[in-house]
């Protein structure tokens, strides 16, 4: 199994989160899609990580195209995403919020970061801070409420997205999340010492 992407991207971080936990031995290419982007788009002609290769060369896009192929066959009864019925439903309303924050989030960092100064709309990146925020707020209501994980009492890829969200807000955007979602940022200061958490930590 071959990983293509770097962990501080939180949708190739999610992949490789699941990977630990199901304790799926895989290598990893430390390609991101713009510094990489031709190396990336031999995995994906889209260009964007997460890419992950399976062992009969087959080439997966796409964070959740890829878990959802994991949970599928390695995950089985202990799938982080339930396979069906009314907790699936939950879980996969929680990974909603989280990822589409994660896509706000990066929006806004695109904004910033991929135009001249003077061409940035600070009312667009505003209104997509704003969107992704909100929804970690949610997400913080949420956790205030639980003991060690957001919902089902167990780890769940809710869980797994709303670390990754946090963490791109915290250290991608700058966002103060100990004072704005303490909730959300003390679960992920409990899984960040789980080991599939620890083993995919990246260096920046
Ligand atoms: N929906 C995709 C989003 C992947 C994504 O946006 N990856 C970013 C890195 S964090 C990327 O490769 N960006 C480069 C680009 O969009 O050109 C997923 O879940 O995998």
């Amino acid at each position: 199994m071959l990983l293509i992407g770097v962990n501080r991207s939180p949708y190739t971080r999610r992949v490789a989160i699941v990977l630990e936990v199901y304790g799926i031995p895989y290598e990893q290419r430390a390609f991101t899609g713009f510094d990489h982007r031709a190396d990336v788009r031999a995995f994906n002609p889209l260009g964007r990580i997460p890419a992950m290769v399976l062992e009969n060369g087959e080439a997966l896009i796409d964070s959740g195209a890829i878990i959802d192929h994991l949970d599928e066959v390695y995950g089985r009864e202990r799938a982080l995403t339930p396979a069906s019925g009314a907790d699936r439903r939950a879980v996969l309303r929680i990974v909603a919020m989280a990822m589409g924050a994660c896509d706000k989030f990066l929006q806004a960092a695109y904004e910033r970061n991929h135009r001249p100064p003077e061409k940035i709309h600070q009312p667009w990146r505003d209104d997509c801070l704003a969107q992704a925020t909100t929804a970690l707020a949610a997400l913080d209501v949420i956790a205030r409420s639980q003991k060690n994980y957001l919902i089902l009492g167990r780890l769940t890829q809710a869980d797994v997205c709303a670390f990754v969200a946090e963490r791109l807000a915290r250290v991608g955007l700058g966002i103060d999340t100990d004072l704005q979602m303490p909730s959300l940022r003390a679960l992920t200061r409990r899984l960040a010492v789980e080991p599939a958490f620890r083993a995919t930590e990246p260096d920046r």
